[in-house]
Formats: structure tokens, sequence, C-alpha cells
């Protein structure tokens, strides 16, 4: 909620006077920015947000960590913008306080209707490593101006990048399709026994680079839901192992697989089961061409389905017969 910039931040400071209790006395302490908390090692958190460059995103929404550059290190996209300037201390605080002690609560709630929406761009910042973030919005296409709240990633054409969808106030959502071109890239699905697509489940991939960690929780955002998958870049990296801790508490190991494949792994559970086979994957197709790291404006084509993985996204027509359509399609005989 802190402004990113100057006058951002002096016209959106809005009234605290009766959350001050509240900001002060809950626990933990609440700070009017974003919060970064670092993991140390010894069983204590810090908070790193400035120091990394994240603290200040105006009215975030959503805000979603993925590597979208497969450089092997988190990138970060948050949504902005709010249906209404109800944050400006010009509008609320002042003129709000006047209307509601003047012509009490109706009046008030009636003036509120009338306060203009506040439009605001979304942020993307690239990973430089240590602690360290670029705001690339501008450079990635991904500086929209304009109400977004729910952002989702999704490899939509199955080339092991990450997409990216964005649903809007009052306009289409915008569907982004990664031009990344260079990096490594893999793709992950679980198959538990009982828990499905293994939600929960903890995913460490180490290469010659060190390990990266996953926990694979489609519900991320502000009121979104991703596909239950994991994705990892891995830079120059040709081959990493594997290791998945299901939720159901014990770890599975794999050794020795190759990036640009996508890789459906099978739930072990323990010595008494049936070990299943390496996974060999699917090949993903190479990035794009143009070999731009960045996200194509929405409205871009997508890249044609390859036939191993367009089952796996099939588009219907949204209408009121769709479903019943499909359902037709897949009664057995
Ligand atoms: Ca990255
Ligand atoms: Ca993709």
């Amino acid at each position: 909620m802190a402004g990113s910039s100057h006058y951002r931040s002096k016209r959106n400071i809005g009234d605290i006077s009766i959350f001050r209790d509240f900001l002060i006395n809950e626990w933990p302490r609440q700070k009017m920015q974003n919060a970064l908390f670092l993991a140390t090692g010894l069983a204590r958190y810090i908070e790193v947000s400035a120091m990394a460059g994240l603290d200040a995103t105006d009215w975030t929404w959503s805000v979603r960590f993925g590597d979208l550059d497969n450089d092997g290190r988190l990138d970060l996209f948050t949504t902005n913008g709010t249906s209404r300037d109800d944050m400006s201390l010009d509008l609320t605080g002042i003129k709000m306080s006047e209307v509601w002690d003047t012509e009490g609560e109706a009046a008030a709630m009636e003036y509120l209707k009338t306060i203009p929406q506040a439009p605001s761009s979304d942020f993307a910042f690239r990973n430089r490593g240590n602690l360290d973030f670029e705001d690339v919005s501008s450079a990635w296409g991904l500086n929209h101006d304009g109400i977004s709240f729910g952002a989702a990633y999704a490899d939509l054409d199955r080339d092991g990048d990450l997409d990216l969808v964005v649903n809007r106030l009052g306009e289409p959502a915008g569907i982004y399709r990664n031009q990344s071109g260079s990096g490594g890239r893999v793709l992950i699905r679980l198959r538990g026994k009982t828990n499905r697509y293994g939600l929960g489940a903890l995913v460490r991939l180490t290469s010659s680079s060190g390990t990266q960690v996953r926990h694979l929780m489609p519900t991320r955002g502000f009121m979104s839901s991703e596909e239950p998958l994991v994705h990892f870049g891995l830079g120059d990296d040709t081959s990493f192992d594997l290791a998945v801790e299901w939720p159901e508490g014990h770890t599975q190991r794999l050794d020795k697989l190759v990036a640009g494949r996508f890789y459906t792994l099978d739930e072990h559970s323990g010595p008494h089961d049936q070990a299943p086979a390496q996974p060999q994957g699917i090949a993903l197709p190479d990035g794009d061409s143009a070999a731009r790291v960045g996200m194509a404006p929405p409205g871009t084509p997508f890249r044609r389905l390859q036939p191993a993985t367009a089952a796996a996204l099939t588009i219907v027509t949204i209408g009121p017969r769709a479903g019943l359509e499909r359902c037709r399609r897949r009664r057995p005989r």
C-alpha cells in the first residue's frame, strides 16, 4: 500500500487516525508497506522488502512470484488499481468527514459513490540475485495502467515458460504470452494416490547452480488459482535431481533428470510399494525464436499446441450447452 512515487505516497496516505491503535498494537505489528520475510535459518525471519526494492507498489492485490525469464531466480508480478480512489486524503479524509458531520452517514455513503476510479500500473520485478530486484514493468510489457485484481500463471502454450492471466475491472482479461527464449525450464505434474494433484507437496530441485524449492499450492494471489503444476527455471543447467515431500509425509527422490521436459510423477510411498519407472517426460519445444525476455501484449496469438499435450488443454466454447456437449462426448459406449 506504500506509494510507488513521492506524489502517490503523499496523496494516498489516507486518514489513519481511527486505525492507529490497530497499527501499533496488533501482533505482528502492522506496517503500511509491503513486507518480504527472509528466513534466516535460525528460527527467525527478517523483513527485507526495502532492501530488495519491493516495499512500495501502490495498492496491490495479487502478488505472484514466478521465474518468468527461466534463469533460476523467482521474479515478481503485482496487480494494482482501485475501483474508488478512497485512499486519497483530499477526496475522503477531509471531504468525507465534512459530509458525514454535516449531512450524516447516508449522505457520506452517497458521496463515496461519486469518488472516481484510481487506475494504476501493474509492476514486474526481475530478480537479479542477492535480494536485488529490478523494475522491468515496462521492459517486459507488464505495465498495464488500469484496475487489475486477480492474476495467475499457467504455461498456456506448453513451451515450458510461465504465461500470465490477469482479470480487470471494466475491460477484458489480459492474457500474456511469455516470449522468453532462453534458460532451461521444466514442468512437473504430481499424481498422488489420494491427493490427486499432490497439493501441499514440497518439491526440491537441485542442479549445479544450487537448490530451488516450490510449494505446490495453486491458490495464490487475490481470489485466484493456478493450474496445479510446478515450474522451475534452470538457467544454463541441463540436468537436476528432484526430491518430492508428499503431504502424507514421505519423500520421493529422482536423480539425473534433464531440463526441457514436462514430467508426470506418480506417488511412490515406500519400500513395499512398486517403485515407478524413471519418468521420461515429454519434450518441451524450444523457446520463442525471438528470444526476447518479456510478455507479448494481450491479443497476441499463442503458438499451436503440441499434440502430446493438447488433451490437457482442451478449450471449449463457453456457452449454455458447452458443458452438456462435453459430457456427451465423454460418455462411455
Ligand atoms: Ca527469473
Ligand atoms: Ca508458455
